[in-house]
């Protein structure tokens, strides 16, 4: 249903070194134009390097839901986001969102300035939504340490965030900008289990209900809150359905989660 799908994947692969095969067509192409036997090696280059990071993936997404994606390092996760992004582009399948995308990445940028810029990033400061974020995302009482609070210079003789800060300042960024379709790569980095806890569930779960969300996450509780979840192997799909799915489809999920 077209109204109420926010993302749609049909199909889809992809690979990162996509530039490799487009340099030995490209060689391939100048040696038919130039009249010169093609050169076997390209093929077997060609062959060797693309290795794709994504395979057949299909998923569909609701307005408002949550999607958990999961899988071990390395499994394409990222990937999946950056694809998404629209960074990494399809050798195959198709594509569909519908709106504005805000994404937290793993390691979210820094540029000097003022704690409060880094989060605004360019954007308007709304009093209401920025206390709101920055309540679900645990910064208020960081805040409060800090001599000149949200207003403290960072970076250039500033405040070097820790990498707990930073991971929540990255996610109160892509939760203050107004998204159809918000994509967040491991927000929980460098927390404890506390506070990862604490902002799943206030951020993510409630601040973000009515949100369509993608959060990388391969704990086993946030798994179960997910309206869906895709479990990536390889850049295979090992997995994609509710938890009750997976618990009936995949009892021995839980070992590829451990990696
Ligand atoms: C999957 C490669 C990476 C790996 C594979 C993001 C990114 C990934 N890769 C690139 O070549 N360029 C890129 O920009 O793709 O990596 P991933 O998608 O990062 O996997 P993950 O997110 O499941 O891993 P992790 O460790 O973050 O949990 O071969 O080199």
């Amino acid at each position: 249903n077209r109204t109420t799908t926010e993302l749609e994947l049909v199909n889809v692969s992809a690979s990162w070194d996509e530039g490799i095969g487009e340099l030995f067509e490209k060689i391939k192409q100048e040696n038919k134009a130039n009249g010169q036997p093609n050169c076997d090696a390209s093929l077997f280059f060609t062959n060797l390097y693309i290795t794709p990071v994504l395979k057949n993936i299909s998923l569909y997404l609701e307005k408002g839901k949550m999607l958990a994606v999961a899988g071990s390092t390395g499994s394409g996760k990222s990937s999946l986001l950056m694809m998404i992004l629209g960074e990494l582009v399809p050798s195959e399948g198709k594509i569909r969102h519908s709106g504005r995308i805000s994404f937290s990445p793993q390691t979210p940028w820094i540029m000097p300035g003022t704690i409060r810029d880094a989060i605004l990033f360019g954007l308007t400061y709304d009093e209401y939504r920025y206390t709101s974020v920055i309540k679900a995302c645990q910064l208020e009482e960081d805040f409060a340490l800090l001599p000149e609070k949200d207003k403290t210079l960072l970076v250039e003789g500033g405040v070097t965030l820790s990498g707990g800060q930073r991971a929540r300042l990255g996610l109160a960024r892509a939760v203050y900008k107004d998204a159809d379709l918000y994509l967040l790569d491991a927000p929980f980095t460098h927390l404890d289990i506390v506070t990862e806890k604490e902002i799943f569930e206030k951020c993510v779960c409630k601040l973000m209900a009515s949100k369509t969300r993608i959060v990388v996450t391969s704990k086993l509780e946030h798994l179960k809150r997910a309206d869906k979840i895709l479990l990536l192997h390889n850049g295979d799909c090992y997995f994609y359905g509710t938890f009750s799915e997976l618990q009936a489809q995949r009892p021995d999920f839980s070992s590829l989660l451990l990696g």
